[in-house]
Formats: structure tokens, C-alpha cells, sequence
């Protein structure tokens, strides 16, 4: 299972932190090709080279997991371009009072949308999206 990791980076790195735990939640369901999008500091690459880069490995993995509390221009550019390639999209988010989901996410009929408050509670949820075809 290749597994693309989709979170904020220039969107705002508040969340760094929770995609770190994720990243190696996921990491137990298959292999993560976007570790990056966890980690501190910017990689010594071009835009192109990352939009490229990002963009093949989207074409190539078998499921999509997008942390969409920080809004992103990139994560929902990823997220419409996975839609598109009938790539399976689970979008996790922590509602807080001082934001909404995007309703082009919330009413998405064609992704699952999972709130959660902690990593730790999302065990089952993974476990049943990536047992094959439940997404
Ligand atoms: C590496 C680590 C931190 O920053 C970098 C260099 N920049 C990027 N590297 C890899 N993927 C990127 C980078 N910038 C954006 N992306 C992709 O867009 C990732 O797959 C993220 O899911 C998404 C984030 O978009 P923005 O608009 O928040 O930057």
C-alpha cells in the first residue's frame, strides 16, 4: 500500500507536530512516500522540482490522507487532483471554534471526512479505511 501524506507547509506548520504522529500511524498500514511533509525546514528543492516530484508520486499511490485542519492551498490541490484519478481521499480534521471545514470538503460526497481530537483515536478508523475496499 503506498500511502501520500498530504499536510500544510506553506499553508502554516502549526500542525507539524500531529502529521509527525501520523506519519507513523500511517507508516503501519503501508509506505508513506511523503515522510517530508512532517518534518522541519524546507528541502533544498525547486518549486517545479517539488511539484513534479509530488505529482508523480500522487499518480502512483493507492491512497490518499490529507490533515486538513490547517487550510492548505497545496493539500486541496492534491486532494482535487487525487479525486480525479479515482484515488481514495481520507481527510482528517480537528474542529475548533475558531474554524470550519471547507464544503468542498465537509460535502464531498466522493471523500470520507473523519474529526477526531487525538492521533491516538484514530486506530480503528485507519485500520478499517485501509482494509481493502472499505474506502
Ligand atoms: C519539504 C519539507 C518542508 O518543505 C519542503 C519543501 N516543499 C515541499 N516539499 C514537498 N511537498 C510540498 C512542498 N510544498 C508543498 N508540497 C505539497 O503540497 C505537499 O505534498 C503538501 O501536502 C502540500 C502542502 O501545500 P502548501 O500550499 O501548504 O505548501
Amino acid at each position: 500500500m503506498k500511502i501520500y501524506f498530504a499536510g500544510s507547509i506553506r499553508g502554516g506548520r502549526q500542525d507539524a507536530a500531529v502529521y509527525l504522529e501520523l506519519v507513523a500511524e500511517l507508516e503501519k498500514h503501508g509506505e508513506v512516500l511523503t515522510e517530508h511533509v512532517a518534518t522541519v525546514g524546507e528541502e533544498d528543492m525547486e518549486d517545479g522540482e517539488i511539484f513534479v516530484r509530488d505529482l508523480e508520486w500522487l499518480a502512483s499511490c493507492d491512497a490518499v490522507v490529507a490533515e486538513v485542519t490547517t487550510p492548505s492551498l497545496g493539500v486541496g490541490y492534491e486532494i482535487g487532483i487525487a479525486q480525479s484519478l479515482s484515488i481514495p481521499v481520507l481527510c482528517l480534521y480537528r474542529p475548533g471554534p475558531d474554524r470550519r471545514l471547507s464544503a468542498m470538503l465537509s460535502g464531498n460526497p466522493g471523500i470520507r471526512v473523519v474529526e477526531y481530537t487525538a492521533v491516538d483515536e484514530l486506530d480503528s478508523v485507519l485500520t478499517e479505511w485501509f482494509t481493502p475496499d472499505s474506502p
